[in-house]
């Protein structure tokens, strides 16, 4: 008896942004270090913390794929993007990869609303919601570099941004979140 519940195609999707999960863990784990290797420590532990975030959304989907009757394939990781040369390039690339995710997200809801496989469609909307989380992060902190400097950041203004990310929280508040209370 096939006890499988998704597709052939969705399941090679599926693995497949699995992968791209640990590929970007790699990638936070890699510009943490070399944050850390430039005493940008404050920064460093922000992006250590998001490393880890991401390996749980590996987590997340793997075990949704396990719990649908279908198979996991672990594969090698691609090696992650050369380190950047400044803080700010580093946050630009945080960003572009986030909006690159995120279109990869989109694909896989497209894909589930195509075979109208709504188990998959609907576990998709949190990585949706968690997108949206993650682009206004990355847009929030390259806003904070623009004011406080951009490419020309240094001193006291450097040293407060990376004071802060010690302690930032680890994703956007969402707009869904948000009352007139508290905005
Ligand atoms: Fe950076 O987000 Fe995973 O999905």
């Amino acid at each position: 008896m096939n006890k499988n519940r998704l597709s052939k195609t969705m399941t090679a999707a599926l693995n497949a942004q699995m992968t791209k999960e640990a590929h970007a863990s790699q990638i936070y784990l890699s510009y943490a270090s070399w944050a850390e290797h430039h005493s940008y420590n404050g920064v460093a532990n922000f992006l250590f913390r998001h490393a880890q975030e991401e390996r749980n959304h590996m987590m997340k989907i793997l075990e949704y794929i396990l719990k649908r009757g279908a198979e996991v394939k672990i594969t090698a990781v691609p090696a992650p993007h050369a380190n950047p040369e400044s803080l700010n390039k580093c946050f630009e690339k945080i960003f572009e990869h986030e909006t690159d995710n995120t279109k990869e997200v989109y694909r896989l809801v497209k894909l589930s609303f195509e075979e109208e496989d709504w188990a998959t469609w609907n576990f998709m909307q949190w990585f949706v919601k968690e997108q949206v989380e993650e682009e206004t992060m990355a847009m929030n902190l390259l806003d904070k570099i623009k004011i406080a400097g951009g490419e020309k950041l240094s001193g006291n203004d450097l040293y407060s941004f990376d004071r802060d990310l010690e302690s930032a929280p680890d994703d956007a508040r969402a707009a869904q979140d948000v009352t007139a209370d508290r905005p």
